[in-house]
């Protein structure tokens, strides 16, 4: 199938649907020039999640882990959310039941405008106490290192789920009553190498919903959804509203 006619295939389904659940991954935001995790420029070209991304290597070296997420957050704080980021935002406003699954701890859906919406990974402008649990907005860039608790003087970290560690139970409890619910799931810009997320599409495929693809290349993906698209996210989300 040509990309056009991919393209009316999903904005037909979309338009028929009552419920439409939409997972996305570090693609959605490439296109506003914030850096992906795998490939070519990928962070982990770089940087090895294990130093940096695990609640090991926060034990270990908390400056170290600290400098990295100014380093990202000095990088975010210059990013706006693009095309893509503002047609889901429409989508959302156009459908009787929709949820926005984000692996992005970027913030940019949030910005953009979307409100039915799960940040699985977390958010990098957001701050937690080690001691107390406590969660807090935090918008400093840089932020002081090392960040201390006000009420209790416990240590600070990412409001970030760093591999090894659960996803928040609430957030779990939306993504898959979404999943279960949805007559329509796009998948945006993720590798899907990250599990849970990785079993999104399955789970939504399992239960009978439509599934499409949106992404640069192919991915584990590819061969179980209806329908794969190859390009860029910021040209492709707002075709499907046109
Ligand atoms: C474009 C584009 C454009 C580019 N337009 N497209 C088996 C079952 C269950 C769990 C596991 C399992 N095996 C291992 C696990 C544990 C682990 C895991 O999945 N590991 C895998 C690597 C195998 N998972 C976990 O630990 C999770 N917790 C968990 O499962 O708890 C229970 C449990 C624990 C332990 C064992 C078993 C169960 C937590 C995962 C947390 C992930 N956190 C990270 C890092 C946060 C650090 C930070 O950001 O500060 O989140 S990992 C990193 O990957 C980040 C992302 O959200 C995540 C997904 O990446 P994403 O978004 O897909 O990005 P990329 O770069 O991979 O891909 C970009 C895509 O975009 C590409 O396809 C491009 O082609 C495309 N693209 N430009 C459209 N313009
Ligand atoms: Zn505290």
């Amino acid at each position: 199938m040509n990309i056009d006619a991919a393209l009316q295939d999903i904005r037909s389904r979309l338009a028929q649907a009552k419920s439409v659940t939409v997972l996305t991954g570090a693609g959605i935001s490439a296109d506003s020039g914030v850096p992906t995790f795998r490939g070519a420029e990928g962070l982990w070209k770089d940087f090895r999640p294990e130093e940096l991304a695990s609640p090991d290597a926060f034990e270990r070296d908390p400056t170290l882990v600290w400098e990295w997420y100014n380093w990202r957050r000095e990088l975010l704080a210059t990013k706006s959310p693009n095309p893509g980021h503002h047609a889901l935002v429409e989508l959302e406003q156009r459908c009787e039941r929709f949820w926005l699954i984000t692996q992005n701890v970027d913030g940019l859906h949030a910005e953009a405008g979307s409100r039915k919406l799960s940040e699985i990974h977390g958010n990098i402008w957001k701050v937690r106490c080690t001691g107390c649990g406590v969660v807090k907005d935090n918008r400093d860039v840089p932020i002081e290192i090392l960040p201390k608790c006000l009420t209790c003087h416990g240590l600070l970290r990412p409001h970030i789920v760093w591999f090894g560690e659960s996803l928040d139970p609430e957030d779990l409890h939306n993504s898959y009553e979404a999943l279960r619910s949805c007559e329509v799931l796009l998948i945006i810009g993720t590798s899907g190498m990250v599990y849970p997320a990785a079993s999104f599409g399955p789970i939504a495929k399992d239960q009978g919903a439509f599934v499409a693809e949106l992404n640069l290349d192919s991915t584990p993906n590819s061969d179980l959804v209806d329908v794969a698209v190859q390009g860029r996210a910021k040209d492709l989300v707002p075709q499907l509203l046109s």
